[in-house]
């Protein structure tokens, strides 16, 4: 009685680790399968970082940041280079414009927390001012 019962056990265990034996073949083939495209996944998760990275130099063209505080340009005076833009950002109440001595650029007037910008495609030192308070003045060098 006791051997019938060890062999249906063992059977039983046989039946069932050659059934997890094939459930694992067959997960690795299914999982095999979606392995390369999941590995396509992580190209693709490389591909935002990338992005991600031209984002962060992009943010390194856009440090030229002149802040508007206070009726008055800070800093007021920024050295770029040929190519790049300068960003005005505007922290007071009221609006203000960085507007070219020689007129060569103007953001227009833009109001608090708002930005205008201009890209420098010649070198030279550009004297600004705002064009609703002309006192204001600062200076891009452009090299
Ligand atoms: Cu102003």
């Amino acid at each position: 009685m006791k051997s019938k019962y060890l062999i249906v056990a063992v059977i039983i265990v046989l039946i069932l680790v050659l059934g997890y034996l094939g459930r694992h073949k067959i997960r690795r083939m299914i999982s095999g399968t979606p392995a390369q495209p999941a590995s396509q996944v992580t190209t693709n998760t490389q591909a935002p970082t990338a992005t991600s990275e031209s984002t962060s130099s992009e943010s390194a063209m856009s440090k030229n940041e002149v802040q508007i505080k206070n009726f008055a340009f800070s800093p007021a005076s920024i050295t770029v280079k040929v190519g790049e833009s300068v960003t005005w950002t505007n922290q007071d109440s009221v609006g203000h414009s960085a507007t070219a001595d020689d007129n060569s650029f103007d953001t227009g007037v833009f109001s608090q927390g708002k930005s205008g910008s201009f890209t420098f495609s010649k070198a030279g030192t550009y004297t600004y001012h705002c064009s609703v308070h002309p006192n204001m003045k600062a200076t891009v060098v452009v090299q």
